[in-house]
């Protein structure tokens, strides 16, 4: 058997360090919290924990804008904190990924300062800076990803900076030596610190075209959607020269034993995949998106398996994800049923999967009231639905008046289902989603060819998606029906039903065909 590597083998867990557990009353969650939590994570058999950015920031973009690397921002608590949750976090075997923000700071970043201050400044070429395009015009049509152009006009020196989100997020110059050393520094000081790798946030945004061209117009755009995507990010995204700068990130880490980085990449499979750099020296795991991404029936998600399984370098590890901080969650888009459905696809496809908090109990989005909006995202472009606080909001822990988050008041509402559906409750139900996660992943545990296997046989049948995991002598049939209606007479290999999203189903004998159930996804053992 191959042998792999803890993020090859283990299951990695997204915390929005703002929700998850707050522990001294101001409604946000911290440092403190996440370790009371722990064992929550532990229990359900997660690898390592992902956490959103905990840097000092003025939080216009809740942590993506950082004004210190290498601190913590106290109201997640100190770094002495920091260095207990990864002492505690070790101690149960978990590993700690963090997120690391290169392409852009906080205006209030003392870098940004500096460079700002005049165009002498050392530290002026450390961001993008560019004259008027004539007549205070801008220097090109480049636009923001968060509405509006991206130059923010500084009247003190007369030109304008870049910056691909907030006009308080600038970009800093991924051309400038000085700055690429600063960002590995950064690298360093908390791989020093014991972490086990980082999740790189916009890591296909780094490079800007040296000759700054327009983004050409998308004739695919349709009203009502992002500003942002009116034009192509041809000259903004995705450029040729950003791979050496993942190469220089991947040997930073690899000079220390067993970590990992994993990139946020927003691009279609082909593009995606060349993220794991020449001779696999890039991102070991560039997130894939995909599932987020393509239409909820079996012939699409069959399409993307294959592609992706098809487009993937030799030797690059797979991965998939069903939700992060920035998306719908899964069971609002499709429902309670069918997120158990996709639960079951996410553990037995090939590769890494990461689990975004609350997925475990079937969480929801929260619907955000006008005046309870946070995101800037909402607020920049409201009513487009652009906005993420839904699905940033607290954990609910137990079925208390503030679900055990917090003794204050939540940052962002608590959802109106939290006294049904919180850890706790769930936890004693013995078909609930959260078991279902449980037997799930201890069944990767137990079964390496979920790990190991091959994908194969990917077929489609209705809508029913069936595939099948394979090592050895040992085969796994996984058959998923994405309607919301009864399937008959499916035709299986005689074998043993491992695991079926409907818990109460378990052991039968499946001689040759069986029926599913509305929304079930069952697991064969192949005899
Ligand atoms: O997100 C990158 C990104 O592309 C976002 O624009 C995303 O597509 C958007 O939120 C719409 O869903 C990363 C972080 O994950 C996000 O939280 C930050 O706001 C952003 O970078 C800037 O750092």
């Amino acid at each position: 058997m191959q042998d792999l590597k803890w993020w090859q083998r283990g299951v990695i867990y997204q915390i929005y360090p703002r929700s998850f557990q707050d522990s001294d009353g101001d409604g946000i969650g911290d440092l403190p919290g996440i370790i009371r939590r722990l064992d929550h994570v532990v229990t359900l058999g997660i690898d390592a924990i992902w956490i959103s950015p905990i840097y000092p920031s003025p939080m216009a973009d809740f942590g993506y804008d950082v004004t210190d690397y290498c601190n913590v921002a106290g109201v997640f608590g100190s770094l002495a904190d920091f260095d207990r949750l990864v002492a505690e976090a070790h101690r149960r075997g978990l590993r700690v990924i963090l997120d690391f923000v290169p392409n852009h700071t906080s205006t209030e970043h003392p870098w940004f300062i500096e460079s700002r201050s005049s165009r002498a400044n050392p530290k002026r070429d450390w961001y993008i800076w560019r004259d008027a395009g004539g007549e205070g015009a801008l220097p090109n049509n480049w636009l923001s990803r968060f509405g509006g152009p991206a130059w923010e006009w500084d009247g003190r020196t007369n030109q304008y900076y870049y910056h691909s989100f907030l006009k308080e997020q600038p970009d800093l110059n991924w051309r400038n030596p000085a700055v690429k050393q600063a960002m590995y520094d950064v690298l360093r000081f908390w791989l020093d610190r014991g972490v086990d790798g980082f999740r790189v946030d916009v890591l296909w945004l780094l490079i800007k075209d040296d000759q700054f061209r327009d983004n050409p117009v998308n004739p695919g755009y349709l009203p009502g959607e992002s500003s942002h995507d009116r034009l192509l990010p041809f000259y903004t995204a995705n450029r040729p020269e950003v791979h050496a700068i993942v190469a220089e990130m991947r040997s930073v880490t690899d000079t220390y034993p067993d970590r990992v980085l994993i990139g946020e990449i927003y691009l279609p499979i082909e593009q995606l995949v060349t993220y794991y750099g020449h001779d696999l020296k890039g991102a070991h795991l560039p997130f894939n998106f995909q599932l987020l991404q393509t239409a909820w029936n079996a012939a699409s998600i069959a399409q993307i398996m294959e592609e992706y399984e098809a487009a993937l370098p030799h030797g690059a590890w797979p991965n998939w994800v069903l939700g992060n901080h920035d998306k719908e969650r899964i069971a609002s888009k499709l429902g309670s049923a069918q997120a158990r459905v996709a639960a079951m696809l996410l553990l037995t496809l090939r590769g890494t999967p990461t689990i975004y908090y609350g997925e475990e109990i079937g969480m929801k989005d929260v619907p955000i009231a006008p005046e309870q909006v946070q995101d800037p995202a909402e607020k920049n472009e409201p009513g487009l639905g652009l906005g993420r606080d839904p699905e940033r909001t607290p954990m609910p822990w137990d079925g208390s008046l503030l679900a055990g988050f917090t003794s204050g008041e939540p940052w962002l509402p608590l959802g109106a289902d939290h006294a049904r559906v919180n850890v706790e409750a769930l936890r004693e139900s013995r078909r609930s989603i959260l078991n279902l996660y449980r037997r799930l992943i201890d069944l990767r545990r137990d079964k390496p060819v979920l790990t190991h296997g091959s994908i194969d046989a990917v077929t489609v049948q209705g809508n029913i998606l069936r595939y099948e995991r394979r090592q050895g002598d040992q085969r796994l049939v996984i058959a998923l029906n994405l309607a919301h209606e009864r399937a008959r007479a499916l035709s299986l290999p005689a074998g043993r039903l491992l695991l079926s999203t409907d818990l109460d189903r378990a052991g039968e004998d499946v001689g040759g065909s069986a029926s599913l159930g509305a929304d079930e996804g069952i697991i064969v053992q192949g005899t």
